[in-house]
């Protein structure tokens, strides 16, 4: 039996300096000192040894089982290790290669533009205001004085959602419900989506943005108008551009009129940018109709005010030369990229 559980002790010393993993080490174990394995039984056969020999034969299988052990938990120590250092040399990372660029975005030509307006009426003294662009009908037209057989209310150019609910068509609903809610003095601008179901061309999108401002207070005259949008010009095209004012008609104003700048190519001269006018209409503008004051809860007798409103898009096209308004939807970087 000394031989045998020595031939054990030499064999389990071979399969566990052989074992390349821990799966082949895990497999000698059960082989050599598991519970079904050699070792056990070589020591189910000691009841046939003599009283002499059984504790002799005894300590050298505990022992060998020592012995296994203590190589198995050696190798085991040493394949962990090894997993450990392979795993640390596979995950190195390399500090010294170049970064990924990070890809800036930018201002989007109506923001710039929008962002230049807002700031010029903030400085004098003006409120942003926002407000829904699904409306009801009250605050879109009705309040406005618009009149229900109106054609702007035809439902050619109005995107409805029910009888009643649409969305807007312009922002003066925001203008509404300010009116509604503060009490004169009011100075407020008002930017944002507006809705009109047109066909999409050149000049033309369902979906475009509108700023207009609002100005309610005792006293507020025509002048104030003219001051104020002349101020305005001046500010976002320069000291030298001159404006023009030409009676028109809003059913929400009373004067209504429509301000047109003078062309910056030609000044007045006529050419292909200004389609031989010589001036470039900008905006249409009015003093505030008594009825729509008085539908906002405001006496027409006591205060007057008076409103305007212009295309974002337009401002946009012409101030950086753009043809055609779908490049303002499309977001290709190769457009955006150039402002
Ligand atoms: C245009 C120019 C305009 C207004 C908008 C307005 C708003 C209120 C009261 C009175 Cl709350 N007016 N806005 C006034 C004049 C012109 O827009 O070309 N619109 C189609």
């Amino acid at each position: 039996m000394k031989e045998l559980l020595e031939k054990i002790r030499q064999d389990a010393k071979e399969a566990i300096d052989a074992a390349s993993d821990l799966e082949a080490l895990n497999a000698a174990r059960v082989r050599f000192s598991g519970k079904k394995g050699e070792l056990t039984a070589v020591l189910k056969q000691m009841g046939g040894l003599s009283a002499e020999e059984r504790p002799i034969v005894g300590q050298l299988a505990n022992e060998v089982r020592g012995d296994i052990e203590n190589r198995i938990a050696e190798k085991e120590a040493d394949l962990k290790s090894k997993a450990t250092e392979m795993k640390l040399k596979s995950e190195k990372i390399d500090v010294t290669l170049p970064g990924k660029k990070e890809v800036l975005g930018k201002k989007h030509p109506l923001s710039i533009v929008l962002d230049e307006i807002k700031e010029i009426f903030i400085g004098m003294g003006f409120d942003v205001v926002q407000g829904p662009e699904v409306e009801y009908d009250y605050y879109n037209f009705e309040a406005l004085n618009i009149p229900k057989d109106h054609p702007a209310r035809d439902t050619q150019d109005t995107f409805y959602i029910t009888d009643n609910i649409l969305l807007r068509t312009q922002t003066s609903s925001v203008q509404i419900r300010t009116m509604e809610e503060r009490k004169p003095p009011i100075r407020i601008i008002a930017p944002g989506r507006v809705y009109r179901s047109d066909a999409v061309d050149a000049t033309h999108s369902p979906l475009f943005h509108q700023v207009e401002g609002l100005v309610v207070d005792k006293g507020i005259t025509m002048s104030d108008l003219k001051g104020t949008l002349e101020v305005f010009i001046k500010a976002l095209y320069g000291e030298e551009s001159q404006v023009r004012f030409r009676p028109h008609h809003f059913p929400f104003t009373e004067p209504s009129a429509e301000m047109d700048v003078m062309c910056f190519a030609c000044h007045g001269e006529g050419c292909r940018l200004c389609k031989g006018e010589g001036w470039i209409e900008l905006l249409g503008c009015g003093m505030v109709h008594p009825k729509v004051l008085e539908n906002c809860g405001i006496d027409p007798e006591v205060y007057s005010g008076f409103a305007l409103g212009l295309g974002l898009e337009r401002v946009v096209m012409r101030r950086f030369n753009i043809d055609d308004m779908r490049l303002l939807y499309e977001n290709d970087q190769r457009f955006l990229n150039q402002f």
